[in-house]
């Protein structure tokens, strides 16, 4: 029933979680009741709402096989992702993640490619104290996931310039807006006393039903797109005027990457030029656009319920037109957008004032003290001592920020005794890969990306090495499934999962994130994959341009072409 005005809408022709929204009284339905039960999980639909707070239910997949054998239930365990606007946090904030993660999680911290934290593998019983302790740090898991406003993201690099601090005010404008404000969280995770008034609750953006779907925004900085803009529903470019000033937005809409194996209905699309604005008129825009979205979103089918989809189905110009009658100021149209090669901030860099930061490559996200490598020790006592401030990038890698001169050989000299390379050590395909958490947290997952991501990309790594091509910037991005977790689809080579063992092979897109790559080769079997790739890269040595990019030159060279060249079968072609 309608708080508002106690009338009760149709839901007939909605999916079931239109209903478990609405029913749910602004995101409570009966978790309190089912976290205090002695079960190890939550029941359907609890596991729906239970997103809308940052929490996935999941079970470990691995387990799940002598699980069956023995006649037992899944390994029930739970994913908590905390929303880090920007991918800002303070060293104590880091350091109560690290301890979570210790305690009550598998002992790892994720960074994900939108800037969050995710801990794994945190039981039902465990669930209230990590919350608990994630809001004492001052971050919030509300709104990590579900269908409203993600974390809203930007580009990490921590300069302290009039520019960087205007981009910073007008996000958390943006997130103050666009974060639900139901008091369901408080209670539920927080102990916080139920409000008695005779007032209503009232989520004013979201309604009793919330978003159709999800929502993602970014914010790049003229020139540099380290955030990926074009995979975003709401994409932001921050314009620098004179003197580092902000001088207004571009604003992009109706990208997105998910997509369904043999659903041609289901379709990526990148983000396409909507307007500018002035600094001032960015939060009533997002809202708006968001808006739109809330009213005009397909609710009857989740696959189709995206903002791409609202888009495609409606044009841009109806969406322009519609955002547009609901603002109080006129739209300015969209300037032409310019890109510098992409910045992954690692390594040393000067952050002004006398300071420097220092850009660490973290292997696919997964901070974890493993035989080799132990940056969750290395990075705990670097952060303990030194007290930087943290930043996480869309590479899922780590910067360490405000360090003083006299700190930079301490910090070397920690990185080195726990076994965490140089960036400048590190081999350039390595450097440049992404994949996706995958088997065995991820529900959806049907081919390993995380766990099989860093020995392929040694083998093509070795490869390039010997074909004289290491120093080559060229971006290699897994994912365990068609939903494109690690951007896929946006860089020069993709593999996307179809079943356990073989990808999908995209080509042709490019290492600054501007053009979508295509499918060169179907179904191909991991160990295949080198030897599929290698007279590519022979040929691209002989016939690149200067300063060509791999997915540029493949892009120039057309993919009948190559596939001609190189004899692809049918069947993978
Ligand atoms: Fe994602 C679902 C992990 C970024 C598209 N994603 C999932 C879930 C929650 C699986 C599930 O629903 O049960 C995965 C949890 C796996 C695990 O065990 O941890 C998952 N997605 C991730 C992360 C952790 C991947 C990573 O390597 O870091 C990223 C978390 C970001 C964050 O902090 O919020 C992550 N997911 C993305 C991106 C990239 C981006 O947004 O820049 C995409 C493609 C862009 C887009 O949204 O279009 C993405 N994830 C999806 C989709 C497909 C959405 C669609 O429109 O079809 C799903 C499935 C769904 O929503 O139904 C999904
Ligand atoms: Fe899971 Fe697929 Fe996302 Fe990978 S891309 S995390 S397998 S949903």
């Amino acid at each position: 029933m309608c708080k508002v005005c106690g009338c009760t809408p149709s839901l007939d022709g909605f999916s079931k979680n239109e209903k478990i929204k609405a029913s749910s009284d602004h995101l409570r339905g009966t978790i309190e009741e089912e976290l205090a039960a002695d079960t190890p999980e939550f029941g359907d639909e609890s596991e729906q709402l239970l997103k809308f707070h940052g929490i996935y239910q999941q079970d470990d997949r691995d387990r799940r096989k002598e699980a069956r054998a023995r006649g037992l239930d899944k390994h029930h365990q739970l994913m908590i992702r905390t929303r880090i606007p920007g991918g800002i946090l303070s060293a104590d904030a880091y350091l109560a993640h690290d301890e979570i993660s210790r305690r009550w999680a598998n002992g790892t911290l994720r960074v994900t490619t939108r800037q969050d934290f995710q801990l794994h593998g945190v039981l039902k019983g465990d669930l209230k104290q990590s919350i608990r302790a994630i809001n004492a740090a001052l971050l919030t898991s509300l709104g990590g996931c579900g269908d409203v406003e993600r974390n809203i993201m930007c580009c990490p690099e921590p300069l302290a310039d009039r520019f960087h601090l205007e981009v910073q005010r007008s996000i958390a404008g943006m997130v103050a807006e666009l974060t639900p404000r139901t008091g369901a969280y408080h209670e539920i995770w927080l102990d916080g006393e139920v409000v008695e008034t005779s007032e209503p609750e009232s989520e004013p953006l979201y309604g009793e039903q919330y978003l159709p779907r999800k929502f993602k925004t970014t914010v790049a900085l003229e020139g540099d797109n380290c955030v990926d803009v074009y995979a975003h529903d709401l994409a932001i470019v921050a314009m620098r005027g004179v003197d580092d000033t902000l001088r207004g937005f571009n604003v992009l809409v109706g990208g997105g990457l998910g997509r369904t194996h043999n659903k041609p209905e289901t379709f990526v699309a990148i983000a396409l030029p909507l307007a500018f604005v002035q600094p001032d008129e960015i939060v009533e825009l997002a809202r708006e656009v968001v808006a739109v979205q809330r009213d005009y979103g397909n609710r009857a089918n989740r696959r189709h319920a995206r903002l791409k989809y609202t888009i495609a189905d409606r044009g841009l110009d109806w969406f322009r037109a519609e955002v547009q009658s609901r603002l109080p100021f006129q739209l300015q149209p969209p300037e032409p957008l310019s890109w510098q090669p992409v910045d992954d901030h690692l390594g040393w860099h000067e952050q002004g004032e006398g300071l420097y930061y220092l850009g660490i490559y973290i292997e696919n996200g997964r901070i974890a003290d493993t035989a080799d490598v132990r940056s969750a020790s290395g990075l705990r006592q670097i952060i303990q001592e030194l007290r930087p401030e943290v930043r996480l990038t869309a590479q899922q890698n780590v910067i360490l920020a405000g360090i003083k001169p006299a700190d930079r050989h301490r910090v070397n000299e920690l990185l080195a005794s726990h076994g965490i390379a140089p960036v400048e050590s590190i081999p350039r395909a390595i450097r440049h890969s992404m994949a996706c958490p995958a088997l065995p947290t991820c529900g959806l997952a049907v081919a390993e990306a995380e766990r099989s991501m860093p020995g392929l990309v040694r083998q093509i790594a070795k490869l390039l090495e010997e074909l004289g091509l290491a120093e080559e910037r060229i971006s290699f991005r897994m994912s365990g499934c068609p939903n494109g977790c690690s951007r896929p689809y946006l860089g020069d080579v993709g593999f996307v999962g179809t079943t356990l063992g073989k990808y999908d092979v995209m080509l042709g897109g490019d290492f600054d994130g501007t053009r979508l790559n295509r499918l060169y080769a179907a179904n191909v079997p991991m160990p295949e994959i080198p030897s599929l790739l290698r007279p590519l890269f022979e040929a691209f040595g002989s016939e690149r341009e200067s300063d060509e990019g791999f997915g540029d030159w493949v892009d120039r060279s057309g993919f009948d072409a190559l596939r001609g060249r190189f004899a692809l079968s049918e069947q993978t072609a």
